[in-house]
C-alpha cells in the first residue's frame, strides 16, 4: 500500500479561514468594505511608525497580519458542540478558555477554538469564538421544550463533513484533495440561510425570550455571525467607519489606548437587518450578522488580569452612557494606575514575556554567570524581552459585542450561572487554561536562554 502524504493542519486551517472570509464577503459585502478600511489603516500605521513595522517583522507578526482574523458561531446542543470540536481538531484548533456570558445577561457559555503552539499561531492564528445556548436558563418550560424539539430536528453538518472528520481521525491526516473537500464541506455549516426553519410566530416567541435564542434555534445552521480582522489602529478605524458607510457600535470595548497595548480592544459595525422567509411563506427580517475589528496587545498574568478587571469595572460604571471619546477618556483616567512601560509590566509580573538572547548576548553571554538574574541580563543588553500577544477573548467585551448586536436586551435573571463542568461535558473534553499556555511559552523562552548561556560558557571553558 502506498503511503499517503498529508496536508498539515496549519495548511487546512489557512485554506478554511481564507474560504470563510471569501464566503462572508459575498454574503455580507459590508465586511469587504471593513477589510479595505482596515488594510488602509494598517498600511498607514506601518508607514507612520517604522519602529512598529520593524518590531512586527522581527516578531514574525507582520506575515500573519493580513491572514489574521477570528469569527464566531453559536450552537444549540451538546452534540453540535462536540462535533464542532472534532471538526476544528482537523484544523489544529483546540478549545481554549471558558467564558460565562450569563453574567452579562446572555444565555450562553463559550470557548474559543484556536491553534495553541507558537509555530501554528505564527502561520495563521484563526480562532472561532463558539457559544453554546443554555436552554436551561429559559424560564418557560413550554418554550424550552419547543426550542429543543426544533433543534433536535436539524443536522448542522453535511454527510461529507462527517465522513472526512472520521477519516481524519482514522488516518491521522488528510491528503491534499481530501483537505480541499473538507474545507468545502465544513464551510456549509457556517453558511447563511435565508429560510428560517420555523414559522413567524415561533420565531417571535423565541425572540421575545431573548434575541439570541431565536438566532440559534430558528435556522438550519450556526451561520458565521461575524469575522474580525486585526488592526494596528482601532481608534482610527472606529473614527473612519461612518464615512466609509458603516454604522459603528457606540464604544470600543476593552482597555483604553496605551503605550504598551494590553489584551484586546474591539469594535464592530452593527448587525444588518436582513430579509428572511419563515415557514408559511411569511417574509420578515432577522438581525444577527456584523463585522468586527480587533487590536491585540500583551497577554496579562493572573495578577495583571485582576488589576485589569478591577479598573475596568470602576471605569465602566463611570462611563455608562458616554460617547466613545468620553468613554475612552474615562477609561484612560481609571487605567492611569496600570503601569504602562514594558519594564514595569515585567518587573511587576503583570504581563507575560518572551525572552531571547540578543546578538550581544550570543557574543558575550559566555562571560556572565550561569544563574544571573534575567533582569540583570536584560540591563546588560544580553537578553531581550518582548510581550507575548494575547490570543484569547474577554468576557465583558464579548458581552458588549453581543449586546450591541442584539439590540441591548439583557436579562439579569441569567446572571451567576457559570457552569464550566456542564460546558466541558457537552464539549466532550476539558478546555485548555489560557494562562497556562502563556506561562508555558514564557518558561520555554527562559529555558532556551539559560541553555544557550550554559552552552556558551561551556565552550569558553573547554576552548
Ligand atoms: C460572539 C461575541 C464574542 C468577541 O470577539 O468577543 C466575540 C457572538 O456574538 O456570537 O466574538
Ligand atoms: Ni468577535
Amino acid at each position: 500500500m502506498s503511503r499517503m502524504t498529508f496536508v498539515s493542519s496549519d495548511e487546512i486551517r489557512n485554506r478554511f479561514s481564507q474560504a470563510l472570509s471569501t464566503m462572508y464577503q459575498a454574503e455580507v459585502p459590508q465586511y469587504g468594505t471593513l477589510l479595505e478600511l482596515v488594510e488602509q489603516v494598517n498600511q498607514e500605521a506601518l508607514a507612520a511608525n517604522p519602529a512598529l513595522a520593524g518590531r512586527l517583522e522581527s516578531d514574525g507578526e507582520l506575515g500573519r497580519l493580513d491572514v489574521e482574523r477570528h469569527g464566531a458561531i453559536r450552537v444549540g446542543t451538546a452534540e453540535e458542540l462536540a462535533m464542532l470540536r472534532r471538526l476544528f481538531a482537523v484544523m489544529g484548533m483546540r478549545p481554549v478558555g471558558y467564558y460565562d456570558l450569563s453574567e452579562a445577561g446572555v444565555p450562553v457559555h463559550a470557548t474559543a477554538f484556536r491553534p495553541i503552539d507558537d509555530a501554528a499561531l505564527k502561520r495563521n492564528p484563526f480562532r472561532v469564538f463558539t457559544s453554546l445556548l443554555r436552554l436551561e436558563l429559559i424560564e418557560s418550560a413550554e418554550l424550552r421544550e419547543r426550542a429543543s424539539a426544533i433543534l433536535a430536528e436539524r443536522d448542522i453538518f453535511t454527510p461529507g463533513a462527517r465522513e472526512l472528520i472520521v477519516l481524519h481521525e482514522e488516518q491521522g491526516g488528510l491528503s491534499d484533495p481530501q483537505a480541499d473537500r473538507f474545507v468545502e464541506e465544513a464551510l456549509e455549516t457556517f453558511r447563511w440561510h435565508h429560510d428560517a426553519t420555523v414559522d413567524h410566530k415561533t420565531y417571535q416567541a423565541l425572540l421575545e425570550e431573548h434575541r439570541l435564542i431565536a438566532d440559534v434555534v430558528c435556522f438550519r445552521g450556526p451561520h458565521i455571525n461575524h469575522l474580525t480582522p486585526r488592526t494596528l489602529n482601532i481608534d482610527d478605524v472606529q473614527r473612519r467607519m461612518t464615512d466609509a458607510g458603516m454604522n459603528p457600535k457606540a464604544v470600543i470595548e476593552g482597555p483604553p489606548r496605551r503605550n504598551c497595548p494590553i489584551l484586546l480592544r474591539q469594535t464592530s459595525f452593527k448587525a444588518l437587518e436582513e430579509q428572511v422567509r419563515f415557514n408559511g411563506e411569511h417574509q420578515g427580517t432577522h438581525t444577527a450578522r456584523f463585522g468586527e475589528i480587533e487590536q491585540r496587545g500583551a497577554a496579562l498574568t493572573a495578577k495583571g488580569r485582576a488589576l485589569y478587571d478591577r479598573l475596568l469595572a470602576t471605569a465602566r460604571k463611570q462611563a455608562a452612557g458616554l460617547d466613545n471619546d468620553a468613554h475612552q477618556r474615562t477609561l484612560a483616567e481609571a487605567f492611569a494606575e496600570f503601569p504602562d512601560s514594558e519594564t514595569q509590566l515585567r518587573r511587576e509580573g503583570l504581563a507575560f514575556f518572551d525572552y531571547r538572547l540578543t546578538d550581544k548576548g550570543r557574543e558575550e553571554g559566555a562571560e556572565c554567570g550561569e544563574d544571573e538574574e534575567l533582569e540583570a541580563l536584560i540591563e546588560q543588553g544580553l537578553v531581550s524581552a518582548r510581550p507575548i500577544t494575547y490570543e484569547d477573548f474577554l468576557p465583558v467585551s464579548a458581552a458588549g459585542i453581543f449586546q450591541s448586536n442584539l439590540g441591548g436586551g439583557s436579562h439579569d435573571t441569567y446572571a451567576g450561572n457559570a457552569n464550566r463542568e456542564a460546558f466541558e461535558a457537552a464539549l466532550g473534553a476539558p478546555v485548555t487554561d489560557e494562562l497556562a499556555l502563556y506561562a508555558a511559552l514564557e518558561q520555554r523562552s527562559i529555558k532556551r536562554v539559560r541553555e544557550c548561556l550554559a552552552k556558551a560558557s561551556k565552550l569558553e571553558i573547554d576552548g
